[in-house]
């Protein structure tokens, strides 16, 4: 089969949910894929940092074809000897105290949602069905209906409601707004240390550190919501570090398991996961041996490889060099670690079309919204791969539309 082939099969079969670009990929291996007809790519979104180890670890792999020829599920109405020891190391690697695993992202922040909830009523003593989160402007946390309910993007939350109340939305970036939206009902601020799908959007600085004292001295639990921007994409583990600050939960998924299945993990202080008890959250595949087992290996093989001192170095040579392209169409250029995007102006046409002239020179990479390119390859890039990268970015750049 030809590569149009896949592509009238998905077109003709498929739900029509994305609009991706009209490249059948076959194969991965590191930051490299290659497509039907052999062509190969440079992969420049990681699936949205969920392959940050890249593609088709081979020590991931070797965990995940050697757990899966063992045991692969038990549901949790038994123990398996998997979960205790991701727990374990999870815990140690991020300083956390409890952990629940599920498997989407989605999951996990509908799970910070309900958790946030019940603390609010039997801890802090907020009335029943009165509990109030606080999200911000421009926010992605996933698809869910309680969770589209909440976002300021016309395309993911029109047509589905109703939706589910309790949730105020306020400025992204302003710790005022913050302050001044907290009343006697909020139980929890959650927001992303920086907004992916929003463009790559980095708050002030300080901004973390001011939040963070906010919800402490009005006892509302700080939530952060690190399923892209978390495991080394922003150069440190988790962003929340680049403020020297510790979120009460915080949201990880994606490279959880390096890509190569889905895991997705709260990971939480005593008080506030010690209020769910049995019967009150789970699900059928969350905290399975073979999903712990591939995460314990993707988070090993992220540092003891050093991934995320790479990405804080190849972040920062990316985005310098990055800057240096003085080409027409450039409105801003931003990033953190491996996290970049470059927005353009409005009369550049669309990012869209970039995309596709950078895939025409094997550079895949994505647009969000209109104007902005996103570039995130897998943390295991290195200078001369991003010079690679840089000459084809800069060519598109300069062409003239
Ligand atoms: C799609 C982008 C979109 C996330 C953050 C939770 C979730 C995500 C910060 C939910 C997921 C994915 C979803 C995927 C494309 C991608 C994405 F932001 F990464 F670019 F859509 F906005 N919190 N982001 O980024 O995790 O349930 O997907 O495991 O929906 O097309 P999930």
């Amino acid at each position: 089969m030809k590569a149009q082939d896949y592509i009238n099969l998905e077109d003709e079969l498929g739900a029509h949910n994305y609009k991706p670009l009209d490249v059948v990929l076959q194969r991965g291996e590191g930051i490299w894929v290659w497509d039907v007809a052999g062509k190969k790519y440079m992969d420049c979104l990681s699936a949205y940092s969920a392959v940050n180890q890249g593609h088709c670890h081979p020590k991931i792999m070797g965990t995940m074809i050697e757990q899966s020829q063992i045991l692969t599920l038990t549901s949790r109405a038994f123990r398996n000897d998997q979960l205790g020891l991701l727990y374990k190391e999870l815990c140690d690697l991020t300083h956390s105290h409890k952990v629940l695993p599920m498997n989407s992202g989605a999951e996990a922040v509908e799970t910070v949602i309900k958790a946030v909830r019940k603390w609010g009523y039997q801890v802090k003593g907020v009335p029943q069905n009165q509990a109030e989160i606080i999200v911000c402007e421009n926010n992605f946390h996933g698809r869910t209906i309680t969770i589209v309910g909440f976002s300021t993007d016309p395309p993911s939350r029109e047509n589905f409601g109703p939706f589910t109340p309790g949730f105020k939305i306020i400025p992204y970036g302003d710790s005022d707004a913050l302050e001044a939206a907290i009343t006697p009902n909020t139980v929890a601020f959650m927001a992303e240390p920086i907004q992916g799908e929003a463009g790559v959007i980095i708050p002030p600085d300080g901004y973390l550190r001011k939040t963070r004292s906010i919800c402490s001295q009005n006892n509302v639990v700080m939530v952060l919501d690190e399923i892209q921007t978390g495991l080394g994409r922003t150069g440190k583990l988790l962003a929340e570090e680049h403020e020297g600050i510790e979120a009460d939960l915080t949201l990880i998924g994606k490279a959880l398991s390096g890509g190569f299945y889905p895991i997705s993990a709260v990971l939480s202080n005593k008080e506030v996961m010690d209020v769910l008890r049995p019967g009150e959250h789970g699900s059928t595949f969350g905290g399975n041996p073979l999903a712990c087992a591939i995460a314990r290996t993707a988070l090993r093989v992220l540092v003891e490889e050093e991934m995320i001192e790479n990405a804080a170095q190849m972040g920062d040579y990316f985005l310098a060099n990055l800057s240096k392209i003085k080409a027409p169409h450039i409105k801003a250029m931003r990033g953190r670690g491996l996290m970049l995007a470059v927005e353009l102006t409005d009369d550049a046409g669309g990012a869209r079309k970039f995309c596709e002239q950078l895939m025409a020179r094997g550079l895949l990479c994505k647009e969000t919204h209109e104007n902005t390119i996103r570039f995130a390859p897998p943390l295991v890039i290195n200078r001369a791969e991003i010079d690679w990268a840089l000459e084809r970015i800069e060519a598109v750049l300069m062409q003239r539309n």
